[in-house]
């Protein structure tokens, strides 16, 4: 017999959250730290390439931050007319750095997304040192950070806490690596949207992508790289006129998180996506499970798990994960949910355990 009833398990459990990623969050040191490297880098580029500017993208400002995340950055050229190649840009951006600055470059230029990586080494001033990307062009990293940002505002406690959650427990169980087989912390976030937009009914979340805009918009105005990046992103609109018919608290959020992802999501043949719900694999292409002649094992593993990207749609976010790589998250997705409705005596037991 449970020494706690349901409800009051429930309630120390979405507390214990709470508490647990709290200490979590970045600092705002270590936020302006990061804001003056961004600072800095944007002005020794900006002697090469007067016209371009750098951003921020990614966890360091989509609101889904952990202390001593990676700094994601992104380079624009406003100046169409600079004629810099973006390979030949890294690699004199890559120079100009290692002569300028106390950072440790590696210029990829000739990876299919070439990227400069940058690593600070830990000082007492920085005890983590930073890693940092910085990559060209990606405007739709921008899009999809601001996409993430707009969900993450309409319900901050519930999604933060989530998503927060999420990612430090898939890094501490080794399942967010996409080189090694497994999971990004993007396509992590994208699956827990997709659970609070599309799985949960009533839903957490709206479909922002599918809310009409207030205004009529030109397809120029809503169509960016070919790409349709239309989503309702008035934050003020949303507050006033959303609100959620789903009550439950983040710890009933969680579990049933976990056991959707255990046992309910159809993985052979249904795409994740925050845009349009549950798609077919058939539907985008993205089979995997008949043995097309010629297909070699790398082909097929690349479809194992399918996560639609929101704007970039041809794209599976997911094609890292491998047959193994599936097969070990979803070992972790039933682990999670064991633990979780074992109901110890306390809640934060099941979190420190969930997370060893
Ligand atoms: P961390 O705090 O670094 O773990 P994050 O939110 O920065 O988490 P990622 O580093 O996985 O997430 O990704 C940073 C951004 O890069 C998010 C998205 O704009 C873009 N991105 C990452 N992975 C993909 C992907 N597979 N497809 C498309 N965009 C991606
Ligand atoms: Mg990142």
């Amino acid at each position: 017999p449970h020494a706690l009833s349901t409800r009051q398990y429930l309630t120390d459990l979405s507390t214990s959250l709470f508490s647990f990623v709290l200490p979590l969050l970045p600092t705002a040191e270590e936020l302006a730290t990061k804001e003056e490297v961004r600072v800095l880098i944007e002005r020794l580029i900006k002697t090469i390439e007067p016209s371009s500017r750098l951003a921020s993208f990614g966890s360091s400002c989509n609101s889904f931050g952990l202390r001593n995340s990676d700094m994601d950055l992104v380079c624009l050229i406003d100046n169409k007319e600079a004629a810099l190649h973006a390979s030949d840009l890294v690699a004199m951006i890559g120079d100009l750095l290692e002569r300028e600055t106390n950072f440790e470059v590696k210029p990829l230029p000739k990876a299919r997304i070439p990227i400069i990586k940058l690593t600070l080494q830990p000082s007492p001033g920085l005890p983590y040192g930073i890693a940092c990307d910085i990559g060209f062009e990606n405007r739709l990293a921008l899009e999809n950070t601001r996409l993430l940002l707009t969900y993450a505002t309409i319900d901050p406690a519930r999604i933060r806490t989530l998503v927060l959650f999420l990612k430090v427990w898939s890094k501490r169980r080794k399942i967010n690596s996409p080189y090694k087989g497994t999971l990004s912390s993007y396509g992590y976030t994208l699956m827990v949207i997709f659970y609070l937009v599309h799985v949960k009914n009533p839903p957490v979340l709206p479909n922002l992508q599918r809310i009409a805009p207030l205004r009529p918009m030109t397809k120029e105005e809503m169509t960016l790289e070919g790409r349709d990046v239309w989503f309702f992103d008035d934050t003020e609109t949303l507050r006033k006129e959303w609100s959620s018919a789903n009550f439950e608290s983040v710890g009933e959020l969680l579990i049933d998180f976990f056991r959707y992802f255990s046992h309910d999501f159809q993985y052979n043949n249904t795409v994740i996506s925050i845009r349009a719900g549950h798609l077919t694999k058939e539907s985008k292409g993205w089979m995997n499970d008949i043995d097309v002649g010629g297909l070699n094992e790398n082909a097929r593993d690349r479809n194992r798990l399918c996560i639609e990207d929101p704007f970039e749609t041809p794209y599976n976010v997911a094609r890292t994960v491998t047959k193994d790589g599936l097969y070990t998250i979803r070992g972790e997705f039933m682990r999670a949910t064991r633990i979780l409705t074992a109901r110890p005596e306390r809640a934060v037991l099941a979190l420190a355990e969930l997370c060893i």
